[in-house]
């Protein structure tokens, strides 16, 4: 369309809303799954707050470059593997396929490259050589480390760039998510992984460090890199991203590259479900494909995501799931109802989106026009993503 204005989305970083219209172009990483126990409903919503980004963009006619990774060979990954006696590389491979699919029912564009890590073991070893040849790297036995003392004096980062936490809270992230503060021979408890050597019985590669397999930040700070001019203009991710992940990779870019990884950090809140976040760990999981298979129409689940604000943590009940069936049948019957245009729908869309993805004020918006017109149809679909 062209018309609207480009958002403003908040930041980690600063804490800030910031401006994304630079120069007329725009591009966005957001991080991908890991394949497994894919494509819950709190997966959904992080892609979907992002997706409203990209068509708020498009609206406003940036061009957008989009790139998404697949962990599709990492810890969790394998031990649900091993616990199943599936072969890792089939379990990778069904989920992604899940995961397209449900992306697709729910009317979320895909980006211009989905990447997988198992594709680009290459140019990630070699990122890891020149982090060993520049001292921001050191090994622990033949294992590679990133050396945050060393890359914050040389670079635009520090740690607590992103995250803006304080020691404490960030060695007790470290540990639940993926990190190894107690491994010994490191030189700060908080220096994470940038290459796994091989191990017997685990997947492993080839490469200019040794045999082995990538660390996790590494993964998306080089695919960001070859398939994205830096810096990115948003990075994204659910909030449990925050740390450690996208602190490291934004240490892990500014250490090869001299560069700040992105302008934006961008966070989506958390899905609970039964009171607690909905996550492959716990195994309180909604899933889109069974929603899809009972018979629920994809358009509900989307108006059931965007009725509540993308920050914000939220819980998936029922009663959410049935308040979206009814809205969904109530602008249906008001659909393509009304003669001529009806510009105040489609200004109060495109404000509420550009205003960092306030979907919940735009679907009152419509809830309150009455009767649709086609214009008001078209902009329902364009940026709400829901084809009435
Ligand atoms: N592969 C990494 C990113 S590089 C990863 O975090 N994979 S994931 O499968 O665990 O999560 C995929 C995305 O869904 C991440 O952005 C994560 O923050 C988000 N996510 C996971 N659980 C939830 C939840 N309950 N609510 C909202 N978003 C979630
Ligand atoms: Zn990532």
């Amino acid at each position: 369309m062209g018309h609207g204005t480009a958002p403003r989305i908040h930041d980690t970083a600063t804490g800030e809303l910031i401006e994304t219209h630079a120069g007329g172009a725009a591009s966005l990483y957001v991080c991908g799954i890991t394949p497994y126990d894919a494509t819950h409903v709190g997966h959904a919503a992080t892609y979907i707050a992002y997706d409203t980004l990209m068509r708020a963009w498009l609206d406003a006619g940036i061009d957008v470059a989009y790139v998404q990774n697949a962990t599709d060979v990492d810890d969790p990954l394998l031990e649900r593997a091993a616990a199943t006696g599936v072969d890792w590389r089939h379990l990778a491979a069904s989920q992604l396929d899940t995961f397209r699919t449900d992306m697709q029912a729910l009317a979320v564009i895909p980006p211009d490259h989905y990447v997988a890590v198992t594709e680009r073991i290459e140019p990630i070893a070699a990122a890891v050589q020149r982090l060993l040849n520049s001292g921001a790297a050191y090994r622990v036995d033949g294992d590679v480390y990133f050396d945050n003392a060393v890359a914050a004096e040389a670079s635009p980062w520090h740690l607590g760039m992103e995250s803006r936490l304080d020691r404490a809270t960030m060695l007790e992230l470290f540990a639940e998510r993926g990190g190894d503060p107690d491994r010994v021979g490191k030189r700060d408890a908080l220096d994470p992984l940038l290459w796994r050597a091989a191990r017997e019985g685990e997947p492993s590669w080839a490469s200019v460090v040794g045999r082995g397999r990538p660390g996790w930040h590494i993964e998306c700070s080089v695919i960001a890199q070859e398939y994205l001019a830096l810096p990115l203009t948003v990075n994204g991710g659910g909030i449990d991203l925050t740390f450690p992940h996208h602190e490291f990779t934004a240490g892990h870019t500014a250490a090869l590259t001299g560069l700040e990884h992105s302008h934006v950090y961008s966070h989506a809140g958390l899905v609970y479900y039964r009171g607690e976040k909905m996550s492959k760990s716990l195994g309180n999981l909604v899933f889109v494909s069974s929603l899809l298979e009972s018979g629920v129409d994809p358009r509900a689940i989307r108006l059931a995501i965007l009725a509540h604000n993308y920050r914000a943590g939220w819980e998936w009940t029922d009663a959410v799931l049935a308040t979206a069936v009814d809205r969904l049948a109530r602008w249906s019957a008001q659909a393509a109802t009304a003669d001529g245009s009806h510009a105040a729908v489609v200004d109060g869309i495109r404000t509420a989106v550009a205003d960092d993805l306030d979907t919940p004020t735009a679907l009152t918006v419509v809830d309150a026009a009455g009767p649709l017109s086609g214009e008001d149809v078209e902009a329902i679909s364009a940026l709400l993503g829901i084809r009435l």
